[in-house]
């Protein structure tokens, strides 16, 4: 069984991962997640993209929505609007508990890794969850008129409606890498790029130096699966921001977003036409479905890109 090691964001990523841990044995599946979006909220500590994996691998996730528990009620939440607190940025009573347990450990002294490692095993995890740094990173997004916002402010609070001019990680050139992810990406097979914003997601990750230089100097491959579909992304602002940030929203623009990082980047049917351009960036490009609608197509394609990496 080969040992994969995944960079993931929220929502996209996690839906690859479900797929991946059907087809191989999850203890050997290493999660480096994305927490440049981790934001102080009500002053606890949310981690959108690590709880994005920690439920849907639970079967906990509410899918539709695409973040956040299934059933959710919000109860805590309509007594915060009552007493005046701010409630732009929800927070359903069940994914509470979470936050409030995360937030003790944190203020105790406990590295996030450390409390991320024990949140997996009491959900049923059984792939290691890594946050890719325990220091503080966090994506700022610049607007076109040159506003600078934190990263939820404009994601949630401001609905992602503003064209971005420029997206910043705040901390990440003097962040260290978590050992874990290091390790996770020295001994790996193969490196799997998830299906996840790279701006937002992947970007952030590859901007803390040492996994920069770790994936860099990989001799296994590393295949990325684009997040686009036919130039549209399936949620989120993907698109407009590949529009704004790289000029377009073609399989080869998603390629370049990956030059020196991955040998091959599996692209939707929808966009084989683009293939050749893909190519002409030196990346490998492999054309399969690429949309998750279910259980059986997540894991269609973790196989294709298991096999990707075979051919890199
Ligand atoms: N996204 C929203 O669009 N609105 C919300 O109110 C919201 C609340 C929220 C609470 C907990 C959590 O883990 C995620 C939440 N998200 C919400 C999603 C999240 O902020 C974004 O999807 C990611 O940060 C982007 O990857």
């Amino acid at each position: 069984m080969p040992r994969v090691a995944v960079l993931s964001g929220g929502v996209g990523g996690a839906r690859f991962l479900r797929g991946l841990v059907a087809v191989v044995d999850p203890g050997n599946v290493y999660v480096i997640a994305n927490v440049a979006d981790d934001a102080e909220i009500l002053g606890l500590h949310v981690s959108p993209d690590l709880d994005s994996i920690l439920y849907t691998l639970a079967g906990l996730a509410d899918e539709e929505r695409g973040w956040g528990r299934a059933d959710e009620t919000w109860n805590a939440l309509d007594t915060v609007a009552r007493a005046g607190g701010e409630t732009w940025f929800l927070l359903g009573d069940r994914d509470i508990g979470l936050h409030l347990v995360r937030t003790q450990a944190l203020r105790a002294g406990d590295p996030l890794s450390v409390v991320t490692a024990r949140l997996a095993v009491r959900f049923g995890l059984r792939c290691a969850l890594l946050p890719s740094t325990d220091d503080r990173l966090r994506t700022a997004i610049v607007t076109s008129p040159g506003e600078r916002l934190a990263f939820q402010e404009w994601f949630v609070g401001r609905r992602h409606a503003d064209e971005v001019a420029a997206v910043h990680y705040d901390g990440a050139e003097s962040a260290r890498a978590l050992p874990a992810a290091l390790e996770a990406l020295e001994t790996a097979d193969l490196v799997v790029i998830a299906p996840s914003n790279p701006f937002l997601s992947i970007h952030p990750i590859l901007a803390v130096p040492e996994l920069r230089a770790a994936l860099e100097r990989r001799r296994v491959p590393c295949v990325a699966v684009s997040p686009l579909v036919g130039g549209a992304a399936v949620k989120g602002p993907a698109a407009a921001m590949f529009a704004s940030l790289a000029g377009g929203t073609t399989a080869a623009h998603v390629a370049r977003a990956y030059v020196g990082v991955a040998d091959a980047l599996v692209v939707d049917e929808a966009d084989a036409p683009d293939a050749h351009a893909v190519a002409a960036t030196g990346i490998q490009p492999i054309v399969a479905p690429t949309l998750m609608r279910d259980a059986e197509a997540a894991a269609a394609l973790a196989r294709v890109t298991l096999e990707a990496a075979v051919a890199c």
